[in-house]
């Protein structure tokens, strides 16, 4: 088989760069692991820049989640038992942030690529890139117990932090820099009225919690939890008295509990892979960064990503002009990069650290007094985490 762009991955970075570029007649073929009912099955993200938001509606995907998802013009941070908003549409000058399930945006990114007669191959066992940096790539894979080959002008490493393609990368042509975090969060789905419209982040000596949601009848909690323990540890009881302590006392008193039906623990990690291209193969997504989810950035720093190699193939096919495909490592890691500080101060900010001395507490204490003293430390919260221009 030959194709212009072969993609590994059928996440939301893969499939979103694979419809988009099919729209431009640019051909692609995207190999995935897993089937669609596995990867759907994964509960992940829920807050969207609208630097993402946009790219799915140039994909053709935005409608549902313009129907469904819900605009939020701000969020809180919870303290010493108080809430404090941070009006991210205020001090942005109008900008907020949609929340939509990264399930749901890649159900409609599948939907659409069906609809299109994108190429998606589900079950390819064994792939694997070869002569990344001759003019010849291709792609090998095993579907159904038969070797295949896509030979291709480009690879898209799009297959997530666990995936080939950053492992393909000599030792020697790619520095990782990396921060794992001595803790995780637990998380749980439930069919219950969120207990706040908007998010609450809240800061306690027990450990970290976030209130989120899907929708007004799909709740989504998070607690910070040790890494020593595994999610059969927590029955549903000891979670929501677990989070309940974490609370302001008037959010705890509204919190509607019932049956989790998701619960699984995250570890929480920094990384980052230079540079984000190997000869013609260029990686996307978490399969070259991954970020702490405390700032929302994780699935967001994909779309940046996935816009810079959208305009340097679409440069590169229609124009004969490479310098978008010569800068993308350069530019998505300037992006990348700012978005793994707000993350990592985001999680210094408002996490418990075992090792902490009682000097570092005292500054976690007086960043966030200060934060919420200063118009100017509010409006870089909130730059960050509605999402830095593309
Ligand atoms: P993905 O990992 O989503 O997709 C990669 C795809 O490649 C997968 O479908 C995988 O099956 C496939 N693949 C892997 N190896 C392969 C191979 N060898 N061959 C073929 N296919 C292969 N972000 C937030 O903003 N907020 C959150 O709350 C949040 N929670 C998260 C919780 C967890 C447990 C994880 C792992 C991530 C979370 N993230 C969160 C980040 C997450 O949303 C990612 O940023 C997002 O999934 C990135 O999308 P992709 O780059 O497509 O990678
Ligand atoms: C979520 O709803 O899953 C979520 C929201 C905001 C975050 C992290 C996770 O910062």
């Amino acid at each position: 088989m030959k194709t212009q762009v072969g993609i590994i991955g059928g996440g939301p970075s893969g499939l979103l760069l694979s419809q988009l570029l099919h729209m431009q007649g640019i051909d692609t073929v995207v190999l995935e692991k897993r089937s669609r009912e596995y990867v759907l099955g994964r509960i992940r993200a829920g807050v969207l820049e609208h630097g993402f938001a946009n790219l799915m509606r140039e994909a053709n995907c935005g409608v549902r989640m313009d129907a469904e998802g819900e605009i939020h013009d701000g969020f809180d941070i919870a303290y010493d038992g108080v809430r404090n908003h941070v009006d991210l549409k205020g001090l942005t000058g109008g900008n907020s942030v949609i929340v939509y399930g990264q399930t749901e945006l890649t159900r409609d990114l599948y939907e659409a690529r069906e609809k299109m007669g994108g190429a998606v191959i589900h079950h390819a066992e064994n792939v694997q890139p070869h002569d990344m940096t001759s003019d010849s790539p291709y792609l090998t894979y095993t579907k159904d117990g038969e070797a295949q080959r896509i030979d291709c002008d480009y690879i898209i490493g799009a297959d997530g932090f666990h995936g080939v393609s950053r492992k393909s990368i000599p030792k020697d042509k790619i520095r990782e820099f990396e921060r794992v975090y001595p803790f995780g969060w637990l998380g749980v789905l439930l069919n219950t009225k969120p207990v706040s419209p908007e998010l609450i982040y809240a800061k306690h000596e027990r450990g970290f919690a976030l209130c989120s949601l899907r929708s007004q009848t799909l709740s989504r909690y998070y607690i910070q939890v040790p890494l020593s323990g595994s999610v059969e540890d927590w029955s549903d009881d000891d979670f929501w008295g677990e989070l309940k302590r974490r609370l302001p006392a008037d959010v705890s008193a509204q919190l509607e509990t019932g049956p989790s039906i998701e619960k699984s623990i995250a570890p929480l990690r920094s990384f980052v892979a230079e540079p984000m291209r190997h000869g013609n193969m260029f990686l996307a997504g978490d399969a070259a960064h991954i970020v702490p989810p405390t700032g929302a950035r994780g699935l967001n720093s994909a779309a940046s990503d996935i816009y810079y190699l959208y305009h340097a193939m679409l440069d590169h096919y229609k124009k004969g002009d490479d310098t978008g495909l010569e800068n993308y490592s350069q530019k998505a890691l300037a992006r990348v990069w700012k978005g793994q500080r707000f993350s990592w101060w985001m999680t210094t900010l408002l996490h418990q650290f075992p090792e902490n001395s009682d000097f570092d507490n005292k500054l976690q204490q007086i960043d966030l007094e200060y934060l919420f003293s200063s118009e100017s430390a509010m409006k870089s919260l909130a730059e960050n985490y509605v999402g830095l221009p593309f």
